[in-house]
C-alpha cells in the first residue's frame, strides 16, 4: 500500500463519525462542488439501473454514480446463475479436499485468525457490454487470506494440476453432449491451474470495503481474483477440491469461451479463417466514459478503465471528430483497482457531441474499436470502444 493511500485512509477514518464522509468517499476524483450538474446522455436511457433492490436477483451499477474508488455495498453489481444461497456464518466450514496432503476445514473464525491481506480490486461480468450501459462492473476493497498460504499450509499433492472452487448454489441447468442436451442439477464451479493458485493474487474474502461480505457479494467467502473476469470469482465458497484432470464443468468448459475468427476472410465456411476458442480468464483492456459534469463553464469527463493488472501507458479521450487527447489518471488507482481517470473538456459548444475513450496499456495494447473486435463471434469479452452522446445545453 502505499504512502498515499495510507493517508487518505487515516483522513477517510478520521472523518468517519462526519457527514463529510459521503462526499469524500475514498477522495479520487474532484468533489462535487454547489451548482454543479451531470450532463445527461443521449444515447441511451438514463434510468436504467433496477436500483438497489435488497436480494435482487440482478443488479446494474449507474456508471453516472460514480463517484470514488470504492462500490458501495448497496450499489455494486451482482450477478450469479442460480438462487443465492443463504449460508449461516455460524456453522460455516471451507474445505479442502482431494489431493492435498491434510484434507482439511476452516470456519470463518478460523480464516479470520489468519494473517489477512487486502486488494482493491475493479472486476466486470465478461458479458458486461455497452447493452448493459457497462453497468456489470464494479470495485471493491477485499479483505481475506491468500489461497497460497492456505495450500501451502496443507502441502499441495505433486501430481495436483487443477484446483477447482465450488459454490454452495447450485440449480437445474443445460448440459450439452453433442447432440443431446439434459437438464442437470449443478453445482457452480470454476477451476484454475496450481500454478495460478500458487500466485500472491488470489484471496479468499470474507469482507469488502471493511464489512462482511453481502448475500449478494457470497456471504460468508468468496474467492477474488485479481484482474480476472467475474465468473472467475467464486461467491458462497464452500469446497476447494484439488486434482489431476483437467475441470470440465458446465461455467468452466462451456458457458464461459470465446470464439474468434484468425486469418483468412473470416466467413463461417472459410477454410482459410482459424476460429480459435479460448476460456474466459484475465480481463481485456477495456475503458469506459461513465459520467460528464459541468462544472461553470467547464465540462469534466470521468470514466474507468479494467484490465488484467498490466501498467495503463495512457487513456484518450475525443470529442467528435477530433484528435484524441490524454486523459488523466487517478493518483489513487492500484494495480488491480479500475483505473478512474479524467478529462478537462474544454471550449464545449452547444449541440450535441459525441464522446469515446481508448485505453493503452504498457505493452502496447490498444482498446480495439467495434470494427476491430468484428471477429469475435460470440458476445462475451465485449471490450469496444463505447462512444456516448451527449447534448450540451
Ligand atoms: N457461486 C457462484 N459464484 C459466482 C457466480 C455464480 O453464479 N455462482 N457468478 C459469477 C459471475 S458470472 C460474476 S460476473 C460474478 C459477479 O460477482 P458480484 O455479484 O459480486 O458482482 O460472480 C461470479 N461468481
Ligand atoms: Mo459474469
Amino acid at each position: 500500500m502505499s504512502h498515499q493511500i495510507s493517508r487518505r485512509e487515516t483522513l477517510r477514518r478520521g472523518l468517519a463519525a462526519t457527514s463529510l464522509l459521503a462526499l469524500l468517499r475514498d477522495l479520487p476524483v474532484p468533489a462535487l462542488a454547489q451548482g454543479d450538474t451531470d450532463v445527461p446522455f443521449t444515447d441511451l436511457p438514463n434510468n436504467f439501473n433496477p436500483g438497489g433492490v435488497p436480494g435482487a436477483a440482478t443488479r446494474q451499477l449507474d456508471i453516472r454514480k460514480i463517484d470514488g474508488m470504492l462500490t458501495p455495498k448497496d450499489q455494486f453489481f451482482t450477478t450469479q446463475h442460480f438462487m443465492k444461497p443463504v449460508v449461516d456464518g455460524a456453522t460455516y466450514k471451507l474445505k479442502f479436499t482431494g489431493m492435498v496432503n491434510k484434507p482439511a476445514e476452516f470456519s470463518l473464525a478460523d480464516l479470520k485468525a489468519m494473517k489477512s491481506t487486502e486488494v482493491v480490486h475493479g472486476f466486470e461480468c465478461s458479458g458486461n457490454s455497452p447493452r448493459a450501459i457497462q453497468g456489470l462492473a464494479s470495485c471493491g476493497r477485499f479483505t481475506g487470506v491468500r489461497l497460497s498460504a492456505v495450500l501451502k499450509q496443507l502441502g499441495v499433492n505433486s501430481k495436483a494440476r487443477e484446483v477447482v472452487f465450488f459454490g454452495a448454489d447450485h440449480g437445474s441447468a443445460d448440459v450439452a453432449f453433442r447432440q443431446q442436451t439434459y437438464k442437470l442439477d449443478q453445482q457452480f464451479g470454476r477451476s484454475i491451474t496450481v500454478e495460478n493458485a500458487m500466485k500472491p493474487e488470489p484471496l479468499i474474502a470474507y469482507a469488502m470495503n471493511g464489512e462482511p461480505l453481502t448475500l449478494n457479494q457470497g456471504f460468508p467467502v468468496r474467492l477474488v481474483m485479481p484482474g480476472w473476469y467475474g465468473v472467475a470469482n467464486v461467491k458462497w465458497l464452500a469446497e476447494v477440491h484439488l486434482q489431476e484432470d483437467r475441470y470440465l464443468g458446465n461455467y468452466q468448459a462451456r458457458w464461459y469461451r470465446t470464439i474468434r475468427g484468425v486469418g483468412g476472410t473470416g466467413k463461417d465456411d472459410d477454410p482459410e479463417t482459424q476460429w480459435v476458442e479460448t476460456e474466459v480468464t484475465h480481463m481485456q483492456l477495456k475503458s469506459v466514459i461513465a459520467r460528464v459534469r459541468k462544472s461553470g463553464n467547464e465540462h469534466q469527463v470521468l470514466g474507468f478503465v479494467l484490465n488484467d493488472g498490466t501498467p495503463i501507458k495512457s487513456v484518450e479521450v475525443k470529442v467528435d471528430d477530433g484528435p484524441w487527447q490524454k486523459a488523466t489518471l487517478e493518483s489513487a488507482n492500484s494495480q488491480f483497482s479500475w483505473k478512474l481517470f479524467t478529462y478537462r473538456w474544454e471550449g464545449a459548444t452547444p449541440g450535441a457531441h459525441t464522446l469515446v475513450s481508448r485505453a493503452t496499456d504498457a505493452n502496447g495494447v490498444v482498446q480495439p474499436t467495434v470494427a476491430e473486435l468484428s471477429r469475435k463471434k460470440t458476445f462475451l469479452e465485449d471490450n469496444s470502444q463505447f462512444p456516448r452522446k451527449v447534448m450540451i445545453a
